[in-house]
């Protein structure tokens, strides 16, 4: 039926579970309160049996319905088929996770829900094991739960999976993942997927044995319904009572109606095996195995299946009024505007004509409604304001309606968002110390983990040595080693155990060592993290802060600053480039008590210069999106963040023994950006900007330029060019020297700044090239 409302142009696409029901409904037996799915496009069925997803629903995700309240995975924002239940009430706080059988919520990329599914596990880890955790008893039954993973067979192949499967077996968390193993990915074979045709034989090294720990493999057919059962009965309690990981290879899966509504599968199939497909089919051999035994009789089963039809033909023709009428009431209100406004337009006919064609739209949706009535407002800008005052406004209404349907949630819209949280200064004393920015950290972090039992971090070398700066040295021995942990080498899936962490209620700290190898999280980063609030419209929160160091230090892989990049793909999450240890701390202050995910950007030069310690290390925050005036001047604004704050302020140093007198702001945060225009307002007093950074050229310094000259509007107030300075187009080269000709030094600021300064005035700065 889903199939068919896209062939009628009621939907645009469809991607349905037909042919991988059975073992969705055996596994749907064991999947207890608390628990939580990882999986993909297929598991409707799945979704159904546990009650997660009515049809009604279901047939709203394929119309691209926008409320809630209709499609409540995705508010229309994602295609049919992608699944998620809401771990938050309106207001932001969470549901009793513990008492709902819960969901994350899917996305595209094929074994993009392999990282996450990880972090979903280690939760339950973490909550058996961290006493500290009993008490919260919303998130989860002393870790009781299982995270339960579905993807395709030749999904199979990517990195990710692999990635993912070999942490887990590490970890031993309670991760159940289940391959539907159809034999195509698309039009693919398996000969082309995986060594041997199977991933079930590939993975066999990671059998348990007497003497290692490893995982459970289990090998069945998805229409054997018995099999099926079983093999779901002994992973569930294994990967729940003895926190083994279990990997279920569901074999002779069948697809009856090929991939998708794009394009038919007897283009790639054998007639031989389309004819295996269609006798194996497994809700029919489900039907000859319950006659069989005698469990239920033709009638009765004939009578379920046309029932079952009656039913879902009635949810879909319900949904579908539900979201063709609401559209139909905006046609019919921009028809009546549209025909009470035509005869006093000078453009009357046009307009007249514009109503007719749109009350004549089949299907309609709601662009045509609206570019109707913007088309309209076009042809009467010549006519008096009376004439069309009406429908403008009703327009502006639903401009409203539709920044909230389309453009909302992109981050939290909750009281605890990051933008509620006001800032409170550091305390200092006569006898505050001078002591590394390292130490700084350290003391921040001693007092989270003190009075935070949500809280831990964990990443390559942050356990035993307490990370290779030792900004967590000592701690692992203090709270112990769930609280401050080493892992694997393994980016993208330290990020997914974030995620899928900060998903049951904790407050992860996942650090990626330097930023250079964020590269390798970046998917789950850009389509995962900073995506959830948007993707479930406030639906579900993951506040994983992601810690890592970057900007300056040695050559190509040790000193990058991709952070037009990271603006790019990850707006969603929050950026911070703290220029020091102390300002890094009361970030992470403001970050745990955030809804938004973070990154948060050191100075790779930073940790062993001098900073003072603040008396209150635990409790002052650093205000995001609002920068900071390092240096006051009339001359110029200089706007940079990170380590160039220091280049910025030693070349202010001596352009004044030049003469030149400049204004020094530290953006301190890039997502969001001065929210409050700090910015703008120095450009009214100094007329003049300069964006500094070590980023590429056109990088960052773009965006910074793009945010204050357009959003800000500070044209208005330039009598210069506005310029960037950035390091080169290549990645730095190795050491001093190769820092010196690669990134910007302090001559280049001067120079550059003495430049525009010799352009405004050459007789008092004469020319020094
Ligand atoms: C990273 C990525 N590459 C390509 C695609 C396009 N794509 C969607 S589904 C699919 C095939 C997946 O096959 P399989 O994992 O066997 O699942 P099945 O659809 O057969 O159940 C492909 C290539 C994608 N979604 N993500
Ligand atoms: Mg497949």
């Amino acid at each position: 039926m889903g199939r068919k409302e896209v062939f009628m142009g009621k939907a645009k696409f469809g991607i349905f579970g037909d042919g991988k029901e059975l073992a969705q409904l055996a596994m749907a037996r064991y999947f207890e309160k608390g628990d939580f799915r990882a999986g993909y496009y297929r598991d409707q069925t799945f979704m159904f049996a546990i009650d997660q997803l009515t049809v009604k629903e279901y047939f709203a995700q394929l119309y691209a319905h926008t409320d809630v309240e209709a499609d409540p995975a995705s508010a229309g924002r994602l295609m049919n088929g992608h699944f998620a239940t809401r771990s938050l009430n309106d207001d932001g706080t969470w549901k009793n996770l513990a008492e709902m059988k819960n969901s994350s919520a899917d996305i595209s990329p094929t074994a993009a829900q392999m990282p996450k599914l990880l972090g979903l596990a280690y939760a339950s880890k973490l909550f058996k094991e961290n006493k500290g955790l009993h008490d919260l008893t919303e998130f989860s039954n002393k870790g009781n739960e299982v995270a339960w993973g579905t993807i395709g067979n030749a999904s199979t192949s990517e990195g990710m999976f692999f990635e993912s499967i070999n942490a887990a077996g590490v970890l031993q968390v309670p991760m159940v993942v289940s391959v539907w193993d159809d034999g195509y990915g698309i039009s693919v074979p398996n000969e082309y997927h995986t060594t041997k045709g199977s991933i079930s034989e590939i993975l066999k090294g990671l059998q348990r044995n007497d003497d290692q720990k490893g995982y459970e493999i289990f090998v069945v057919k998805g229409w054997d319904y018995e099999s099926l059962d079983r093999a779901f009965e002994n992973a569930a309690r294994i990967a729940r009572e003895e926190h083994v990981p279990v990997l279920i290879h569901v074999v002779d899966v069948t697809q009856p109606q090929g991939h998708s509504t794009s394009g038919s599968h007897e283009r790639y199939k054998s007639a031989e095996r389309l004819e295996w497909e269609k006798n194996h089919d497994c809700l029919l051999k489900f039907r000859e195995f319950l006659l069989e035994r005698k469990i239920a009789t033709e009638e009765q089963l004939d009578l379920i299946d046309s029932e079952a039809k009656k039913f879902v033909k009635e949810q879909k023709d319900l949904a579908w009024k539900s979201f063709a009428d609401g559209i139909k009431n905006e046609l019919k209100e921009a028809v009546e505007l549209l025909t009470a406004m035509a005869p006093q337009s000078s453009n009357a006919t046009a307009v007249t004509q514009l109503a007719e064609d749109l009350k004549k739209t089949l299907n309609p949706i709601r662009k045509d409604v609206i570019s109707t009535v913007r088309r309209a407002l076009w042809l009467s800008r010549t006519d008096a304001e009376s004439v069309k005052a009406d429908l403008r406004a009703w327009y502006a209404h639903q401009q409203e309606l539709n920044k909230d349907r389309y453009n909302s949630h992109l981050y939290s819209e909750s009281i605890f968002s990051v933008e509620k949280i006001d800032a409170v200064a550091p305390k200092y004393t006569e006898e505050s110390p001078l002591v590394d920015g390292r130490e700084i950290l350290q003391a921040c972090f001693d007092d989270i983990l003190q009075r935070d039992p949500r809280f831990f971090a964990f990443g390559e070398d942050v356990g035993k040595i307490g990370d290779v700066n030792q900004a967590f040295a000592g701690l692992q021995a203090k709270y112990g080693e769930l609280r401050v942990t080493d892992t694997g080498i393994r980016e993208c899936t330290i990020i997914g155990q974030g995620l899928g962490a900060a998903l049951r209620g904790l407050r992860p700290m996942a650090e990626i060592q330097y930023l250079d190898y964020i590269y390798y999280a970046l998917m789950t980063l850009a389509d995962d993290v900073a995506s959830l609030q948007y993707r479930t419209k406030g639906g579900q929160k993951a506040p994983l802060i992601v810690r890592t160091r970057g900007h300056r230090l040695e050559g190509v892989w040790h000193a990058g600053s991709p952070i037009g990049m990271l603006l790019h793909s990850l707006r969603g999450m929050i950026i911070c480039v703290p220029r020091d240890m102390t300002q890094a701390a009361g970030m992470y202050n403001t970050l745990l008590e955030a809804d938004e995910p973070a990154l948060v950007i050191e100075c790779l030069n930073g940790y062993r210069l001098k900073e003072k310690m603040p008396s209150n290390i635990g409790q002052f925050k650093v205000q995001l999106g609002v920068p900071e005036v390092l240096k006051e001047g009339n001359d110029m604004t200089v706007v940079t963040y990170g380590s160039m704050c220091r280049i910025v302020m030693d070349a202010a140093q001596e352009l004044s023994e030049l003469g030149i007198d400049i204004e020094v702001i530290d953006a301190q945060t890039l997502l969001p950006f001065d929210t409050t225009g700090v910015v703008g307002k120095s450009i009214q007093k100094t007329n003049r900007v300069l964006f500094a950074d070590e980023d590429v050229p056109g990088g960052a310094s773009a965006y910074m330029m793009q945010q204050v000259i357009e959003d800000q509007k500070a044209y208005y107030h330039l009598d210069s060019e506005p310029a960037t300075l950035a390091a080169k187009a290549h990645r730095p080269a190795y050491s001093s020297d190769g820092d010196y000709f690669s990134k910007p030094s302090i001559e280049d600021v001067v120079e550059k700044i003495y430049s525009m300064m010799n352009e405004v005035d050459p007789v008092k700065f004469p020319s020094i090239d």
